[in-house]
Order: structure tokens, then C-alpha cells, then sequence
């Protein structure tokens, strides 16, 4: 990949990592780090990007990095905040760099009760829509009608049954000051809206949409316009809440309809193949076009 115009020369994510070619996770992290500053503690629990970062001795983050357990990475932060804060150090920064699995689904109690104690820490998410590090089983934040080995499509369904949570809102519910999403296809966005949360007193929520070419079944060299396809679709809507209130969105200048997303990814083929694909294109629409109204995309 060319380097962008202003990337530094060094990435605290160092390139010696294990992920997938086109993994759209290892640039999520990359990105992170770039908006997350250098005075920064980072927490992740299992999944891919712990396992491809640090396979034993080797070690790609360039900043203080520690492994949680799958279900309590927001425990494991809140207490490295506390105990920060309680040695009298109020300037190093606490982030959270979790998959959606740990997120949406195991470590959500966690999340829950870190947001609810008003913790200083930045919570990550980095959306692959499944867990990918176990075999692509299906997750809170798989879309509707993906196709992934605990959500199968077949003769007798079409994929996931249920769409994503709407971890953003649920975050904004709780209070958390600032709360945001942002895409891989937009690397200034993810930059510019981390360092806003580092830079934001109290809890914090980023999630990026973060394509993984093996899990969705697209040519490696796609993960950057595959991201963009989602957003322009209005299916992955940039959003920003500030206090509660919705303060920010990218508009989407000309909308693609939601097959030109779909086509290009493998876990949606079998949309196209059946009579029955027709009525699941159509709801798949209207998420997009419900989006659309929710947060003024257009
Ligand atoms: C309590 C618990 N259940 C299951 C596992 C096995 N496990 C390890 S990583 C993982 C999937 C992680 O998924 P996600 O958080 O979405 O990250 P990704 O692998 O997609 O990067 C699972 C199920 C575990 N380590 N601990
Ligand atoms: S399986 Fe997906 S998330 Fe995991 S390293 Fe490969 S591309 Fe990245």
C-alpha cells in the first residue's frame, strides 16, 4: 500500500505483525495508534489482532500494551485507570482496542459497568462483524443475511437472522461524553475522531468498521473500497454524539444501492442465487434507507 501523505515514517503498530494481507484490523490499529497520541496504555483481549500482533516472543505494539481475558478488557482498563490516577499520574491515557465478539456479545457486562462508573478510557472497537479469530461464528454485529459458520445459508436459511446491535446508541445511553463510528476507508476520520476521544474526559466509544477479506469472501486488494462501499450505501453510518446529542455526520453525496456492497463480498452470495434473496435485498435496503432518515445522511 502506498503511504498516505503525512504518515509517519514509524507506526506504533510495527509492520512485522501476522494478520491476513488486507486485513482491515491491523489498519484500524495502525490508524488508532496514529490518532491515540504517545502517552497511551492500550488493553486488548483475545481475538485476531492480539494473536497476529504478539505471537511469542515477538511483540508488534510500540506502545505499552496488555493482554486481557476475551470477556473483560473494560475491567482490566478501568482498573489500570484507577491505579494511575490513584500513583498521581492524570495525564497517561487508557484505551480499549477490542473486536466486535468481545464487545457486542462476552464483554459487554464489563463495557457496562465501565461506562456506568464514569472510567477515563477509550473504548476501541475495531467492527469485523464477526468473530473472525475462531472461525467466522457469527456475532451481535454481524449484519443481516451474512452468511458465517454459526449462522449459515442454506436450504433452510438465508443467513443471519437478526441485524447489528446498535452498540453507538447503547454507549450514547449510558452517557458517555463522546461517541462515535468511523471506517477504515477513511483513515483521516479515524485519526482525527480518536484523538477526540483520548481527548475527551470520562468514557469514550470509537467503533470501526474494519473489513476482513478472509471472514467476507473479497480479493484482499478490495478491504479499503469494500469499507467505502458500506458508508455510501448507507448500510455503516459516520456518526458523532457529543453529550448525548448527535453533533456530526458524513452525508452521503450520490447513495449506492446496498447490492453493489453485497455483490462484492462472499458472505452475501447467496442472496443473489435465490428467488427468496429478492425479499432479504429488499429489508437489507430498508436498514439503508432507514439509516438514511435516522442520522440525515443525505
Ligand atoms: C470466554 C471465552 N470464550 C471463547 C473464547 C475463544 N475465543 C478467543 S478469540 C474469540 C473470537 C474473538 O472475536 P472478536 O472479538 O470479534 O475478534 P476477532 O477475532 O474478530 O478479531 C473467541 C470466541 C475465549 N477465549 N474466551
Ligand atoms: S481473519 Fe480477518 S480479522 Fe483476522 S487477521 Fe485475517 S483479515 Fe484480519
Amino acid at each position: 500500500m502506498m503511504a498516505r501523505k503525512g504518515t509517519p515514517l514509524i507506526s506504533k503498530l510495527a509492520p512485522g505483525h501476522r494478520g491476513c494481507a488486507g486485513c482491515g484490523a491491523a489498519l484500524a490499529a495502525k490508524l488508532v495508534l496514529e490518532g491515540a497520541g504517545d502517552d497511551i496504555i492500550v488493553c486488548s483481549p483475545t481475538g485476531c489482532l492480539e494473536v497476529f500482533t504478539t505471537p511469542f516472543p515477538d511483540n508488534a505494539w510500540q506502545v505499552p500494551w496488555i493482554h486481557s481475558l476475551f470477556e473483560n478488557a473494560a475491567a482490566v482498563a478501568s482498573g489500570i485507570e484507577r491505579a494511575l490516577r490513584a500513583m498521581g499520574n492524570d495525564h497517561t491515557k487508557v484505551m480499549v482496542i477490542a473486536g466486535d465478539g468481545s464487545t457486542f456479545d462476552i464483554g459487554f457486562g464489563a463495557i457496562s459497568g465501565m461506562w456506568e462508573r464514569g472510567h477515563d478510557v477509550t473504548y476501541v472497537c475495531y467492527d469485523n462483524e464477526a468473530y473472525m479469530n475462531t472461525g467466522i461464528q457469527r456475532s451481535g454485529s454481524t449484519p443481516l443475511c451474512a452468511a458465517t459458520t454459526t449462522s449459515p445459508a442454506g436450504r433452510v436459511s438465508l443467513g443471519k437472522p437478526q441485524n447489528k446491535k446498535n452498540m453507538p446508541e447503547i454507549a450514547v445511553a449510558h452517557g458517555c461524553p463522546y461517541v462515535a463510528t468511523t471506517s477504515i476507508g477513511y483513515p483521516k476520520d479515524v485519526i482525527t475522531k480518536v484523538r477526540k476521544a483520548v481527548h475527551t474526559e470520562g468514557p469514550t466509544y470509537v467503533q470501526v468498521h474494519s473489513p476482513c477479506c478472509t471472514g467476507w469472501y473479497y480479493d484482499p486488494s478490495l478491504t479499503a473500497e469494500i469499507a467505502r462501499l458500506a458508508v455510501e450505501t448507507g448500510l455503516y453510518p459516520l456518526v458523532e454524539f457529543e453529550n448525548g446529542v448527535l453533533t456530526n455526520v458524513r452525508k452521503i453525496h450520490k447513495r449506492k444501492p446496498v447490492e453493489e456492497y453485497l455483490k462484492a463480498q462472499g458472505r452475501f452470495k447467496h442472496l443473489f442465487k435465490k428467488e427468496e434473496g429478492k425479499e432479504a435485498l429488499r429489508r437489507i435496503q430498508q436498514i439503508a434507507d432507514d439509516n438514511v432518515k435516522r442520522y440525515a445522511l443525505e
